[in-house]
This record gives structure tokens, C-alpha cells and sequence, in this order.
């Protein structure tokens, strides 16, 4: 008897434990503060205490945007009390992790279906998805084996190219280096879905190759769909060695400038810890590796994110001075912030990425400080509902982002395309008489 009651109780045990991971953010806030003033701004960095045990979601550096943290409910008031004597504006939303999506999420009917771009995938429908494309169109398609991840998933380069042998300027987009970012993945592989499906997407690939890795880092990403408490992972999965923990920042990895500004050195840290050295993630080094075997043709490299509706361009590392060329640089982040906006979407807040907030060892600083790529951007797509951005808004803001993608596509070609240089060289003619 004695035997069985403990062997009941264990079971109990085990079935609460799981549940408390399960719902571990169920009765957590989301609080979205207003800072108005500087001081206001500096006082917000005395939250990051760890002994808090705050996530922010998203900081804020300017007066215009939130700072969005979760705080665990018994930290609720803590943070009120803080925010009151900071004289703060903020909002509430109780109860946060209840809104979350749950689970492995594809309900039979969607396999029925077959694939919509207008929906969240796992990473393996997303590789059967770009496997067919490059099936049903070699001629368009190639893709490129670029080995494993940490977990040991197989990761591809998505090839487009109408003429492949041009010597083309090359487009390089990644997506998904965050987990829980679903959107920017959705994105890239939407960006495949055009310009291989859309006729009149050969202007986007007259003159321009496009190249596209969808999931930078696919175990994190897995791991944000296999439950609710794991929604909100943005690391990769490695594991440290010395402690219990998982994961280094993908965005605070790559080995420019490596760790001097907006880092953690804990690798328990589940926000923004560098690894134990630059480069130290396989995902990482796959990313280096096609920027440095294409470095002399790649014109234009996006790291797509979420979310802010930011477009932001180097130096991320710091926010005391800017490139030298970074002129460039913002007029055509405004140019490509007007189109989506002329597509009906929300405009782009433009600046670098360091006068936002300055963190250092991201991959749009080491494209544009080592590889030497002129445009070099971070995309941080849609505004409001923070990660979880909902899936029936899809069809809605992936097309009007595309727009955006059109304006990149046309800047690069006619400054970069071999096929324009004659036009380039009668415009400098006529400038010069
Ligand atoms: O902090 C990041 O890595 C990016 N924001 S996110 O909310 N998606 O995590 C911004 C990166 C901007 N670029 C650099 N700081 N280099
Ligand atoms: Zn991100």
C-alpha cells in the first residue's frame, strides 16, 4: 500500500512539474512602458537587474516606442511601484503566457491542404517546400547544401537566378537567427514564393541573383513549436559545457566588434549571451561562410526579424558615430520604408542599429564592417502583438513587405548589374558635361 501511494504521489509530482513548465508564462504581465524623457530612459536600465528576473521582449532608446518586459507575478509589483516613481506611462496585459500558441501546431486538415505561404510551417515543411521549388523549376532554383545545425538538421541555400552565369549582384536574405521570431522565416519563405511563382517577379530577378536561407536556426525555431513555455526561446541550442544551460545569441555571435557593447557573458542568460567566442554556433559560421565565399557579388545582405517595424543599418555595435557612407544607407532604407508604406503597410523606423540600442557581434555589422557589403540591413517586420504575431494577418502584410523587397531589388541592380553598365556610364558622362 505504502508502496503504491508513493508511487501515486511521484506520478502527481511529475504530472505538476510538467504543468508548471508547461504554463510557466500563464500569470505573467506583459508591461509596455512609455519613457518621454532621458532620464526616464536611463532609469529603465536599473530594471535589467537579473535578481528581477525580467525579459525584455523589445528595448527602446528613443521616445517614440515602448520597452516591452514580461515580469513574473511576483515581480508585478515591483515593477508598478518602479514605474510610478518614475512618473512612467505604461499598459498592462495580465495573464500573458495564456495567449500564447500552444504547441506543435499542424492540425491534419493543413497536410489535407498542402502548403499555404500564408501560414506558419515547422522547419521540415518549410525544406520540403523549397526542395519542390527547385524540383518544379531548375531552371529558377538551385539549392545549395550548407551542412548541419547543432541538432544536426540539414540546412539549404535557396539559389534564384534567371541567369546565373551573369555575374549578377547578389541579394543575400536570412531569416530566423531568433526562435521565437516566426514572422521573419514566414517572410523569406513568402520572398522564394514570388519570385519563383509570380511572372512578373522576373524584374525583381532581371540583373539581381537572390539568395535566401530561410531558418537560420532551426533547433531554436523547432524548439519555440514543441510547447507554450518554450515560445518565447530566441537562442540557438547548443550546450554549455561547463553549466546546465542552452543556447548563445545567434545576433551576438558573429566576430565583428565581438561582445564590446549590449551583451552577456552568463550563458545561462536567455536573451543575449555572445558564446563562449566569436563564431562558436555552426549556424553562425554557416552565414560567414556564404558571406565570405560570395563577398565580391553580394551587394545587399537583410537579416530579417521581429518585431518594431524598424529598418536599421550598421554600426550596431555603437551609437556614438555612424559609417562613413551611411548616407547611402538611409536614403535607400527610406526608399524601401515608402514603398511598403505606399502598399498600404506601416512605415519603417530608419536609423542605425546602435542609436537604437547599441549591441554588438550582429550579423548586418560584420556584412557591411568585414565582408565589405555596401547595404547592409537588420528588417524588424510588423508592429504590435509582439512574437506572436497572428497567422491570419499574413496575407495582408507579407505582400506589402514584398514591396519593399522591390525597391532593394532596383537599387541594386541599376547601381550593380553588369547589364546596366553602360546606362551607369552615360549618367556619369552627362553628369560630368
Ligand atoms: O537585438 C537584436 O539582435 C535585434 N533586435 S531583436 O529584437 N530582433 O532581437 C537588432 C539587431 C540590430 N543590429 C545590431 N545591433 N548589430
Ligand atoms: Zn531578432
Amino acid at each position: 500500500m505504502a508502496v503504491w501511494i508513493a508511487f501515486v504521489f511521484g506520478l502527481v509530482s511529475i504530472w505538476q512539474v510538467g504543468c508548471k513548465t508547461e504554463d510557466k508564462y500563464d500569470d505573467y504581465a506583459l508591461i509596455k512602458i512609455y519613457p518621454t524623457r532621458t532620464q526616464q530612459v536611463e532609469a529603465l536600465r536599473r530594471l535589467e537587474d537579473p535578481e528581477h528576473r525580467l525579459e525584455f521582449l523589445k528595448k527602446s532608446r528613443s521616445f517614440n516606442d515602448s520597452t516591452d518586459v514580461l515580469v513574473p507575478p511576483d515581480e508585478i509589483p515591483y515593477v508598478e511601484n518602479f514605474i510610478k516613481t518614475q512618473y512612467l506611462d505604461y499598459d498592462l496585459k495580465p495573464n500573458y503566457g495564456r495567449l500564447l500558441e500552444s504547441a506543435e501546431r499542424t492540425p491534419k486538415r493543413r497536410i489535407l491542404r498542402g502548403f499555404s505561404v500564408f501560414e506558419y510551417h515547422s522547419f521540415q515543411a518549410i525544406q520540403e517546400y523549397i526542395e519542390n521549388m527547385s524540383k518544379r523549376h531548375p531552371d529558377l532554383v538551385t539549392l545549395q547544401n550548407l551542412g548541419t545545425s547543432y541538432q544536426g538538421r540539414r540546412m539549404k541555400l535557396v539559389k534564384i537566378s534567371s541567369d546565373p552565369d551573369a555575374g549578377n549582384p547578389i541579394i543575400f536574405i536570412d531569416a530566423g537567427i531568433h526562435a521565437r521570431e516566426w514572422v521573419a522565416p514566414a517572410m523569406a519563405v513568402y520572398l522564394v514564393h514570388r519570385l519563383v511563382n509570380d511572372p512578373e517577379a522576373r524584374q525583381e530577378l532581371d540583373g539581381v541573383d537572390w539568395y535566401i536561407l530561410p531558418v537560420v536556426n532551426p533547433d531554436g525555431y523547432e524548439y519555440t513549436r514543441t510547447s507554450r513555455a518554450h515560445r518565447l526561446w530566441r537562442k540557438t541550442r547548443s550546450k554549455n559545457n561547463l553549466l546546465n544551460c542552452f543556447g548563445v545569441d545567434g545576433n551576438r555571435n558573429y566576430g565583428f566588434k565581438w561582445a564590446v557593447s549590449g551583451v552577456s557573458s552568463n550563458p545561462c542568460d536567455t536573451e543575449t549571451y555572445a558564446g563562449p567566442k566569436p563564431f562558436s554556433e555552426v549556424e553562425t559560421q554557416m552565414v560567414r561562410n556564404i558571406m565570405m565565399e560570395n563577398s565580391k557579388r553580394l551587394k545587399l545582405y537583410v537579416s530579417l526579424h521581429s518585431y518594431g517595424q524598424y529598418l536599421v543599418y550598421p554600426w550596431g555595435y555603437t551609437g556614438d558615430f555612424l559609417p562613413k557612407e551611411w548616407k547611402k544607407l538611409d536614403n535607400l532604407a527610406r526608399s524601401v520604408s515608402d514603398a511598403v508604406q505606399k502598399a498600404g503597410g506601416k512605415p519603417f523606423r530608419v536609423l542605425s542599429a546602435g542609436k537604437w540600442y547599441p549591441a554588438a557581434g550582429g550579423s548586418d555589422d560584420f556584412a557591411y564592417g568585414v565582408i565589405g557589403v555596401p547595404y547592409s540591413y537588420t528588417m524588424e517586420l510588423t508592429d504590435g502583438y509582439e512574437f506572436i504575431y497572428p497567422e491570419r494577418l499574413l496575407r495582408i502584410v507579407l505582400p506589402q513587405f514584398y514591396e519593399g523587397f522591390r525597391t532593394f531589388a532596383e537599387q541594386i541592380k541599376t547601381e550593380f548589374s553588369p547589364k546596366y553598365a553602360g546606362q551607369r556610364l552615360r549618367m556619369t558622362r552627362e553628369e560630368i558635361s
